[in-house]
This record gives C-alpha cells, sequence and structure tokens, in this order.
C-alpha cells in the first residue's frame, strides 16, 4: 500500500472534519512520527532531498532522553547510502563519538545544529516520501526509523511551503507513488500544531531542556 503525503494529509482533514475520530485514530496510529527506543523517543526524523546533482542528505529528528543516564547516538545505517557521519556541531567536523543525549532532557538535530550526514547515496525515495534508516544509540541499541523526505530547501520537518516550492517546480515527480514503496509515515497536520520540530532550537547544540 502506498500513500502519498498529500493524500494523507487531505483524507486527514476530511475524517476530522466529519468526526469520524475511530479511523482516525488508527490511521495517526499507523504513521505515528515517534519512536520510544527504550528510555529514549525519537520524534519527528527527517531529512532534505539531495540538491540537484548531489548525492548527500542531511538527516535531522529530536531526540528526548527519559532515562537517568545520558545516552548516545553512535551509529546511523542504510543499504542504500554508502557513508554515514555523525556531526555534533555543524561548524566542526566528525564527532568520533557520537552525540550525546543527557539524562532528562532533549537533543535537537536541525539545520544549523548537530545533525546526521547521509552521503554517497545510492538510492533516495521522492521528496514527500519516508525513507527508512536504523539508528544505533550506545545505551538503547538500535531501531529503524521512517525519516519524512522534505524538500532541499525545508527549513524545518514537514516544510509545507518548500514542499509546494519542490512540487510546483518538479510537477512529473509529484503525486507518482513508486510501486512497492515503503510507506510514507506521515501522520497528518494533527500531531504537528503543537510542535515546532526543533525549528526554534536552530544552533541550540547539546541542549539541556528539561521536559
Ligand atoms: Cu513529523
Amino acid at each position: 500500500m502506498s500513500i502519498n503525503r498529500r493524500n494523507v494529509l487531505q483524507t486527514g482533514g476530511c475524517l476530522l472534519a466529519s468526526g469520524a475520530v475511530g479511523f482516525l485514530s488508527s490511521l495517526k496510529l499507523a504513521f505515528a512520527h515517534e519512536y520510544e527506543i527504550g528510555k529514549l523517543k525519537v520524534e519527528h526524523p527527517w531529512l532534505r532531498y539531495p540538491k540537484e546533482g548531489e548525492t548527500t542528505a542531511p538527516l535531522y529528528m529530536l531526540i528526548h532522553n527519559n532515562g537517568d543516564t545520558a545516552d548516545k547516538l553512535i551509529g546511523v545505517k542504510s543499504e542504500k547510502v554508502g557513508k554515514i557521519v555523525l556531526h555534533a556541531d555543524p561548524r566542526y567536523i566528525v564527532v568520533p563519538h557520537g552525540i550525546v543525549v543527557p539524562p532528562k532532557s532533549m537533543v535537537t538535530l536541525a539545520p544549523d545544529g548537530p545533525y546526521v550526514s547521509l552521503m554517497n547515496i545510492k538510492k533516495m525515495n521522492p521528496v514527500g516520501w519516508g525513507f527508512e534508516v536504523v539508528l544505533v544509540f550506545e545505551k538503547a541499541g538500535e531501531a529503524t526509523i521512517d525519516a519524512a523526505v522534505d524538500a532541499p530547501d525545508a527549513a524545518h520537518a514537514h516544510d509545507a511551503e518548500a514542499m509546494e516550492r519542490w512540487e510546483k517546480a518538479h510537477p512529473s515527480e509529484s503525486g507518482a507513488a513508486p510501486s512497492g514503496h515503503e510507506m510514507h509515515h506521515d501522520h497528518g497536520q494533527m500531531d504537528h500544531g503543537a510542535m515546532d520540530h526543533g525549528a526554534a532550537a536552530v544552533g541550540d547544540n547539546s541542549s539541556n531542556q528539561p521536559k
């Protein structure tokens, strides 16, 4: 089953209007965009589709640590990506020991903040879809997540304006669902209303933000 972001959003709005709450809940569940990994919670993973002619994409997300001890993002894996490098700070180079998530706090991987660089990408899913990667945490272990593929100029997760610009500029690529594709993770707009997807935390590096 393949679901396009736009269709999901439209369906979501429609159902909300008609009050079909039961189905809506299951829809949200199916497209949940957060992942519990032990004491960690990863929210809204997203990436910027590679720019024209490039094979590199930055991957972002929020990582909450509800535990009493620090954990670390020590790796990200994907068969479709040749090389993956963790950057704890965009100004500097590779962090050999990963991205630390202090206890009872949240780290925001976002533009101008720490991020994961997907390099030598062999195959990227289209804008508007999801892209699976495996996160490897030192203590919490491994988990597969589905990152939203946003436009190359997206300023934050699910940047609707950037998505619209992209779809206008690439009419042939949008809406066409590749067969056998991973189901897109999108959970509609409802979950996002109250969340800023980390946009406000730009540059706020190893931030200590108690919940
Ligand atoms: Cu999201």
